[in-house]
């Protein structure tokens, strides 16, 4: 039988997911230093910064210090480049959900993707404060806590629960689009309107068919590659929110139970523009 050449970093990446949720949970019992990136809304702490250090860390003593190429969130904020090229590359948020984190509102999870030929291999999202281990594997099924996960089997957008996040953008413009897009759905109407705060965890959501799906125009390649996977291998699907296919790299998406849902939610969408996460520093909009 072909040697599977992934299964070690899939597991070496599911070790290291719950080492790093550990690491979050006993920060989290202690004063949480926090400073800001982007905003005063966008939030960083040292704990983003160590967990970060600790994951690549393990990676690069498992695998080798040059095997693979690395996109994590907080190297990114220092200056590293954002560009997924064909070689083996872990795409890592350390703690999606750090204004939860902060503020101690329940849901911050750590994201761990594994991408080859720009093609993501697998997913691990750990929800360390509600210890629920999110893990798939192109091909071979969802899982959390090792139990099989699968999309909701809802088609009608009247009886399903989709998530909507605000981010961290406050232009006000911005923000109108935001509520105006919330306002549509809602007034479709739709069950409710749902957001755990972490792109990662509100994926599984999906992935599990707590809702039918989450969508934002914002997040970043690492909030959403490991959820991505975990999606798709749950039945669900990912799209771009004018319909068009799912670019790990634009900052917006769509993920959802079926098309039905998808193609409903995007008539409603407001679009507004992100820089891509791909566009090197000098060519980012101000
Ligand atoms: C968060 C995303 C979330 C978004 C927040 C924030 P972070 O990621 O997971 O979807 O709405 O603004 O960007 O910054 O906590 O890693």
């Amino acid at each position: 039988m072909a040697e599977d050449p992934w299964q070690s970093a899939y597991d070496c990446a599911i070790k290291v997911a719950r080492k790093a949720g550990e690491v979050i949970r006993e920060a989290g019992e202690r004063e949480i230093k926090v400073s800001i990136k982007s905003s005063t809304v966008d939030l960083v702490t040292k704990t983003d910064e160590r967990v970060e250090k600790i994951i690549i860390g393990a990676l690069k003593e498992e695998f080798g210090e040059g095997a693979h190429c690395f996109i994590g969130e907080e190297s990114v904020a220092k200056g590293q480049p954002c560009i997924l090229t064909d070689k083996p590359t872990w795409i890592i948020d350390p703690v999606d959900g750090t204004t939860n984190f902060v503020h101690g509102f329940p849901f911050v999870a750590v994201s761990i993707a594994f991408a080859v030929n720009k093609e993501l291999e697998f997913g691990v999202v750990y929800s360390c404060l509600e210890d629920k281990m999110y893990k798939a594997r192109r091909g071979q099924g969802a899982f959390c806590n090792d139990e099989p996960i699968q999309v909701s089997d809802v088609k009608d957008i009247h009886k399903s629960i989709i998530i909507s996040e605000h981010g961290t953008n406050r232009n006000k413009d911005v923000v109108t689009k935001i509520f105006s897009t919330q306002k549509r759905i809602l007034c479709i109407p739709v069950h409710g309107l749902r957001g755990s705060g972490t792109a990662a965890t509100n994926m599984c959501l999906v992935a599990t068919g707590a809702v039918e799906a989450f969508f934002e125009i914002g997040i970043h390649c690492w909030d959403i590659a490991a959820g991505a996977v975990i999606v798709r291998e749950a039945g669900g699907l990912l799209m771009d929110v004018d319909g068009g296919p799912f670019d790990l790299m634009s900052r917006r998406m769509v993920s959802a139970n079926n098309k039905v849902i998808a193609d409903r939610i995007i008539q409603e969408i407001e679009i507004f523009d992100a820089t891509r996460d791909d566009v090197v520093p000098e060519q980012k909009k101000q």
